[in-house]
């Protein structure tokens, strides 16, 4: 077992091997959620949740055949399918996002990878630096990105780009074959390069194992930064994809690897993903108290539902949570970039 209190200081560690974080992910559940808790709180104010809010800006048709998605081609799931929105439909979009209280604004689209040079990207970085305007974090998932393209939008103003591990080198296999493990890797390294913030998390649900998990979990702790935003999704189960008949996982599996992120992954927001539309109130409670600090709000997440506003309300509202208000640049980005040498003279900044 690691040494608890060195991992309750909150001091990132980039070095943490499987065995060590299995035996993080299968402590007694109170002693992990408090671990979890205590982390948490030496980055992150205790009852904040960052509201995001997603656009998929180009629906449906792409040629990826990740077993999940209702966008891909290679399955037939009826999902209403458009080519790229124009730029004043994004716009007013992020503008109705920011008034219902989001502070970032997530587009994405079902491209292998953005169309290179051309009428489509120009149309796309024209809507990054309008919604960069509005004052919103901006928050990109379009595939997979060379270095070039990366410093494009970068340039543009996008804050982080999302593109997940989506689970262990393993069993990666078995649910996606149209792009490597190390293709995604590729990626994540571009977007790091050209200084967006990297958002790279996964799926709990698919039909992997508990080894699974941790060695997605694995993975992430061994990027170096670790990434400053780890979505945890739970496998949103639809009809037409080869993973729609799966059994249900049961709940603690996903607060268990939410709470063993934020451990291994002490300064990256995790966030609480797609799938809460199956969660109880106190399943979701259970994910905040493990340490997630964000939520999608809205009706729809990219193409399927999601708890509408009025009933988060509801929820942050009984649980004494509270949106964060503003986006902007944190210290702990720095406090990241802080590799594994240098541990030694880091500081976490508590609130
Ligand atoms: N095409 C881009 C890509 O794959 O990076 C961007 C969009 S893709 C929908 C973003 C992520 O959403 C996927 O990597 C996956 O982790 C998650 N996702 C997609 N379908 C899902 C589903 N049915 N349930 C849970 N998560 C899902
Ligand atoms: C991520 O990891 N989760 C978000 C985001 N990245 C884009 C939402 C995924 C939703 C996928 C299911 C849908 O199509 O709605
Ligand atoms: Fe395409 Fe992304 Fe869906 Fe995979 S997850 S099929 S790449 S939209």
């Amino acid at each position: 077992m690691p040494n608890l209190q060195d991992l309750a200081s909150g001091n990132p560690r980039f070095d943490l091997t499987r065995d060590e974080i299995r035996e993080i992910y299968d402590m007694p559940l109170p002693q992990l959620i408090h671990l979890a808790q205590t982390v948490h709180q030496k980055h992150y104010a205790a009852n904040e949740v960052q509201i995001s809010t997603l656009l998929s800006i180009k629906t449906g048709g792409c040629k990826e055949n990740c077993a999940y998605c209702p966008q891909s081609a290679h399955y037939a799931t009826g999902v209403d399918a458009h080519g790229l929105l124009d730029t004043k439909t994004i716009v007013e979009s992020a503008k109705a996002a920011k008034a219902n209280g989001s502070s970032r604004f997530c587009m994405g689209a079902a491209w292998r990878s953005p169309p290179k040079k051309g009428p489509q990207f120009d149309r796309v970085i024209e809507a990054i630096k309008e919604v960069r305007g509005l004052g919103l974090e901006v928050c990109t998932t379009l595939g997979m990105v060379d270095e070039e393209q990366a410093e494009q939008l970068a340039d543009a103003g996008v804050y982080a780009y999302n593109h997940n591990l989506d689970t262990s080198p393993e069993f990666y296999g078995d649910i996606i074959s149209t792009r490597t493990y190390q293709d995604r890797l590729d990626t994540l390294e571009n977007v790091r390069r050209a200084g967006m913030t990297v958002c790279c998390g996964g799926i709990v649900g698919m039909g992997e194992s508990t080894d699974d998990r941790i060695g997605l979990l694995e993975q992430l702790n061994h990027l170096s930064p670790h990434p400053e935003s780890v979505p945890v999704n739970l496998l949103v189960k639809v009809a037409g994809t080869p993973l729609a008949e799966n059994d249900e996982i049961d709940i603690f599996e996903m607060v268990r690897t939410i709470a063993t992120a934020c451990i291994i992954l002490p300064v990256s927001r995790v966030r609480l993903s797609a799938g809460r539309e199956q969660m109880s109130d106190e399943a979701q409670a259970l994910c905040f108290l493990a340490g997630a600090s964000s939520i999608f709000s809205g009706d729809k997440l990219l193409t399927t539902p999601n708890p509408g506003q009025d009933k988060d309300q509801q929820l942050l509202e009984k649980l004494g949570m509270s949106p964060v208000k503003e986006a902007k640049e944190s210290p702990r980005m720095l406090a990241n970039s802080v590799t594994n040498r240098d541990t030694a003279h880091y500081e976490p900044s508590i609130q």
